[in-house]
C-alpha cells in the first residue's frame, strides 16, 4: 500500500507562483510515489467574500491549474471539497474536540480577522478544523503545503492525537511536507509579507494566468534591497526571493545562478527573471487552456467517487467511535 498525501488550494482568487512553487510543484512531484488526493477546497473559500458565480468559475479554474501544473488525474484523485459532504460532518465532530484557545492562537485567523474587523465570520475562526477534517478523512500520511500552513498542520496533528486518545485509534497522524526552498515566496512589492491571493495590490503577485507583458511589468516594479550584489543572502530578502523564484522555475543551481549574475545589475536580474517566468508559464497556460469542460466534468466525477469511497469508510468508523451511528442496533 502506497502512503497517502492530501492537499488543496482555495478558489478565492488567482493562484500565484507562490502557490505553484510552495505547493502544486511538490504535489506533481510526489504523486507518483504516493496515493494522492488533491482537492479544490471551495468550502474554505466561503470564508472570503466572493459572489457565487465567481466562486463556481474559480473552482473550475483552480482544478485546471492543478492539471496544468502536472497533476495527472489518471494517477491522482482530483475533486471538489463540496462534492464530498463527509468533510463538513467530520468538521462538526472535530469541533467538539478542539479548544477555543487553540483556534484563537492561529496566526492566519488573527491576521485575516484584523483585516475584516468586526465582520470576521465564525467560519474563518473554524477554518483550521475544516482543514483538519479534510486531511484526517483520508487517513493522510503526508501534507505538502507552504510554510504558512505549518501551524494549521500542527493543530491537525493535535486534534488527531486527542481524538485517538479519547475514542481509540481512529486517525493517522499526518506529517507536513514543507520544502526547504520556496516554502514562502514573498510579495514583490513588500518582502516583509508573503505573496498572497487575497492581497489587494495585484502587483505583489505573479498570477499563473498573467500574460507576458504583465509579468515583465510586475518584475520591473519589484522592490529590491540596498546593495548591488546579486547572491542568495537571507539578510537581503527581496533579492533572495527573486533569485529563489528564478532557481525553482529554471531548475538551475544556486552556484550557477550566482555565477550568471556576477557583475550584473538588478535590472538584468529582473529582466532575466521575467523571461524565465514567461518561458515557464507559456506552455503551462497552453495546457491550462487545453482542458475542456467535458474533460473536467469527467475528472470531477471520477474524483468524487474515489474520494467518497475513502471518506465514507472513515466516517463509518468515526460515527461508531463516538456513538452516533444511529438506531441501527
Ligand atoms: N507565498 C507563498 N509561498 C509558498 N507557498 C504558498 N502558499 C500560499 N502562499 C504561498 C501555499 O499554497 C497552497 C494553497 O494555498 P491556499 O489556497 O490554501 O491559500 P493560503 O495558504 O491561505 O494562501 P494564499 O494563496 O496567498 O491565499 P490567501 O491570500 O487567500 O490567504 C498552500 O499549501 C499554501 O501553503
Amino acid at each position: 500500500m502506497r502512503k497517502r498525501i492530501f492537499s488543496g488550494a482555495q478558489p478565492t482568487g488567482n493562484l500565484h507562483i507562490g502557490n505553484y512553487i510552495g505547493a502544486l510543484r511538490n504535489w506533481a512531484a510526489l504523486q507518483h510515489e504516493y496515493d494522492s488526493f488533491f482537492c479544490v477546497v471551495n468550502l474554505h473559500a466561503l470564508t472570503a467574500t466572493q459572489d457565487p458565480k465567481t466562486r463556481r468559475e474559480k473552482t473550475r479554474e483552480v482544478a485546471r491549474l492543478y492539471l496544468a501544473a502536472g497533476i495527472d488525474p489518471k494517477v491522482s484523485t482530483v475533486f471538489v471539497q463540496s462534492d464530498v459532504p463527509e468533510h463538513t460532518e467530520l468538521t462538526w465532530i472535530l469541533n467538539c474536540v478542539t479548544r477555543m484557545g487553540e483556534l484563537e492562537r492561529m496566526t492566519q485567523f488573527k491576521e485575516k480577522a484584523r483585516k475584516q474587523r468586526e465582520n470576521a465570520g465564525v467560519g474563518l475562526f473554524d477554518y483550521p478544523v475544516l482543514m483538519a477534517a479534510d486531511i484526517l478523512l483520508y487517513q493522510t500520511e503526508l501534507v505538502p503545503v507552504g510554510q504558512d500552513q505549518k501551524q494549521h498542520l500542527e493543530l491537525t496533528r493535535d486534534i488527531a492525537m486527542r481524538f485517538n486518545r479519547d475514542y481509540g485509534e481512529t486517525f493517522r497522524v499526518p506529517e507536513p511536507f514543507i520544502s526547504k526552498v520556496g516554502a514562502r515566496i514573498l510579495a514583490l512589492d513588500n518582502p516583509e509579507k508573503k505573496m498572497s491571493k487575497s492581497d489587494e495590490n495585484v502587483n505583489g503577485s505573479i498570477y499563473l494566468t498573467d500574460d507576458a507583458d504583465t509579468i515583465r511589468r510586475k518584475f520591473k516594479r519589484a522592490v529590491t534591497d540596498s546593495g548591488t550584489e546579486i547572491r542568495f543572502d537571507e539578510t537581503r530578502p527581496a533579492i533572495t526571493n527573486l533569485l529563489t523564484i528564478y532557481q525553482l522555475l529554471t531548475g538551475r543551481t544556486r552556484e550557477e545562478i550566482e555565477a550568471h549574475f556576477e557583475g550584473k545589475g538588478y535590472a538584468q536580474l529582473k529582466s532575466d527573471l521575467a523571461e524565465a517566468t514567461v518561458e515557464f508559464l507559456t506552455p503551462f497556460q497552453e495546457r491550462f487552456r487545453g482542458i475542456s469542460d467535458e474533460e473536467l466534468d469527467r475528472i470531477f466525477a471520477a474524483g468524487r467517487e474515489r474520494a467518497s469511497e475513502v471518506a465514507r469508510a472513515t466516517m463509518k468508523d468515526v460515527r461508531e467511535r463516538v456513538g452516533i451511528e444511529g438506531a441501527r442496533i
